[in-house]
């Protein structure tokens, strides 16, 4: 027995594996590690103590659960005694590269051992029961270079049932919203007019089949079954959003690490959901709502989606059947748009406790629009921008005497907002003062008390106030696209075109907005751990596309260097710069308003014209497509190191 092979393979200045420099020591050996191992593939090592050192198999898929799976053992190097009680992090780039966790140790007894085959007793806490390792008959393996072996067991893991195979997802029976007073006990799950799949995951590896059992390809969660280790769990999901970058919306359970979870209720199937490490970057646990079915069905319907399925709490899973535990309820034609409704009395128009001074002031010479008009569009956006405004900081630009006059940034709003407005203390370095207290806005009487201001425009940064004030790190990047002199935001949209596919090869979804005046913005929801990562990422793609095509993109702000090009400004992603918030109006001669718009209306834009919206656009806008920017608030991507 020696240990050359596995000090050749080790730089030992560079691992954190045990390297002994001393012999092994030949002795009777009972114990046994199975280590979880994340190197390029997912793997279990294997590791029996004998002759002094630890004889090591990697399993690609672990250790079998019944006695019917084999599983291919690729016998490895034997590592050092010390190795019992390794776990760490080896560098990328070396041998083994990737986190290595325990993921069971214990005893064993040998029943045989010889140079064709090894059969063992594990006692451990997970791996219990008999196993037997043949080596193959190409074992020796010269073509391959490796040392296969089957690994099986033989008599079935006590207490355990074999993961399904060939099962199919539950349906709903479609139907009205229950009236209030049947109050049955209902979990109400938001659908999103995808596709119903089953996600089977064991060994690491998931299969994804649709509801009529066929299998799929999801290239987009091939990170999902690594993500369980070795938990193996068979998940009802929905596959949702475009077919080519499908999101997962994981909304139930039939079966976890052994165990049958169909005849569970409802409840405990989404209790045991939540215990599952289920947060990736393209599948999350779908939300549920106990109770407050209508306010969901119209939530739903605001955002555009088709229907919402009511779970009964203790109904179990019925794989295959369209089942009266389940009701699919439609969100149906667009319900009338609850408009809050400004109250008029005397000359003073009034919502909620903002007031509205001199509303036939005109703001717009060239359209005629007043202050009434402005607070007209506040409120028929109001649902789908409040959520775009909930916790920021809103820097507030006003034009007291209309657009053809001067207008002003305000910050600071202490001297005169009233005392139901929330504010925030925030710095503002080059600023007048080190700090100073941002308005925040979240519900119809905050825009009308802007739109009382002649704050035509709302900008607000790429963060949100976390508890006690703090700064959370960003959750969006934005790249902000200007076009240059003798440039338009239909060379804008080229660009966009260009940053989409870009981030598509790094599996990235953005979404495309018009600035509401002569560019457009493509916003990007992400999850960061250091704040600088939003403008590190949006900076190295603004060089590179500039590097490619000098002659039509800048990443530089000097005007004299944008003539004839897009200018792609990465640097609203500081935290002390603004962008102008979705829906907000423009200060331009005409009420222009910051637009969501599809990507195929980008793909389509043509003429400068294509892409301008002004505030008599927006209602019929909101009634087709909801929030197009609603995935900024349930997306959560991370960014790839660049460069
Ligand atoms: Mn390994």
């Amino acid at each position: 027995m020696s240990l050359d092979e596995y000090r050749r393979k080790r730089d030992v200045r560079r691992t954190p594996e045990p390297v002994p420099a001393g012999d092994p020591q030949p002795g009777p050996g009972h114990r046994f590690v199975i280590q979880e191992h994340h190197a390029r593939r997912l793997h279990w090592d294997v590791r029996l103590e004998r002759d002094g050192v630890l004889a090591s198999w990697a399993v690609p898929k672990g250790l079998p659960t019944d006695p019917d799976t084999v599983r291919l053992a690729v016998r490895t190097e034997d590592h050092p005694i010390e190795y019992l009680e390794f776990s760490g992090e080896i560098p990328a780039g070396e041998y083994g590269g990737g986190a290595m966790t325990i993921w069971d140790a214990g005893t064993y007894e040998t029943e045989k051992w010889n140079p064709r085959e090894v059969i063992v007793r594990l006692r451990g806490d997970r791996a219990t029961g008999r196993f037997v390792f043949i080596r193959t008959e190409r074992g020796s393996g010269r073509d391959t270079g490796k040392d296969n072996w089957l690994l099986r067991r033989s008599g079935p893991a006590p207490g355990r049932e074999p993961l399904p195979r060939d099962v199919l997802p539950m349906l709903a029976t479609p139907g009205p919203l229950p009236r209030a007073g049947d109050d049955r006990d209902l979990w109400w799950q938001v659908g999103f007019g995808g596709r119903r799949v089953l996600v089977r995951v064991e060994g690491g590896r998931a299969t994804i089949t649709d509801e009529h059992g066929a299998e799929l390809s999801v290239p987009r969660l091939r990170d999902l079954g690594p993500s369980l280790g070795a938990t193996q769990v068979l998940l009802d999901g929905e596959l949702a959003g475009p077919t080519d970058r499908p999101e997962l919306w994981i909304g139930d359970l039939l079966h976890l690490d052994g165990h049958d979870a169909c005849p569970l209720p409802f409840q405990e199937r989404r209790s045991l959901l939540e215990g599952l490490p289920l947060d990736g970057p393209h599948w999350k646990l779908a939300p549920v709502f106990h109770g407050g079915g209508a306010e969901v069905v119209a939530a739903a319907a605001q955002q555009g989606l088709p229907s919402v399925v009511a779970k009964d709490a203790g109904s179990p899973y019925e794989p295959g059947r369209r089942s009266a535990h389940w009701l699919e309820v439609s969100t149906g034609p667009e319900p009338a748009r609850t408009r809050r409704q400004p109250r008029h009395d005397g000359g003073v128009t009034r919502v909620g406790r903002a007031r509205l001074t001199n509303p036939q002031k005109v703001l717009y010479p060239l359209t005629g629009t007043t202050k009434a008009d402005v607070l007209n569009h506040y409120l028929a956006v109001a649902d789908v921008m409040l959520p775009h405004l909930r916790d920021r900081a809103v820097t507030l630009v006003r034009w007291p005497d209309g657009v053809e006059k001067p207008s002003f940034f305000e910050k600071n709003v202490s001297r005169h907002a009233p005392e139901w407005i929330r504010t925030a203390r925030v710095g503002t370095p080059g600023g007048r003062s080190e700090k100073a207290d941002f308005p925040l806005i979240d519900d119809a009487e905050g825009l009308a008390w802007a739109a009382n201001l002649a704050a035509l425009e709302l900008h607000v940064p790429q963060w949100r106030l976390g508890p006690r004030g703090g700064h959370q790190p960003p959750d969006l990047v934005v790249f902000d696209l200007d076009p240059g002199e003798g440039t338009t935001v239909v060379d804008c949209a080229r660009v966009a075109e260009r940053i989409a596919d870009r981030l598509a090869a790094d599996d990235l979804v953005a979404y495309p907005r018009t600035s509401g005046g002569k560019g457009m913005q493509l916003y990007l929801p992400v999850t960061v751990t250091r704040a600088e990562q939003t403008s590190e990422f949006a900076k190295a793609l603004a060089e590179e596309l500039a590097r490619e095509t000098p002659g039509r993109v800048t990443d530089v702000m000097a005007k004299a260097r944008r003539r004839g090009k897009v200018f792609v400004d990465w640097s609203q992603n500081n935290p002390h710069k603004t962008t102008i918030a979705s829906y907000s109006l423009r200060g331009r001669a005409r009420p222009t308003v910051a637009t969501p718009v599809t990507w195929e209306e980008v793909r389509a834009c043509r003429r400068p014209e294509d892409l301008v919206f002004t505030a008599d656009d927006l209602p019929a806008r909101i009634a087709e497509h909801g929030d197009l920017l609603a995935p900024l608030f349930t997306l959560r991507q991370r960014l790839p190191r660049r460069g």
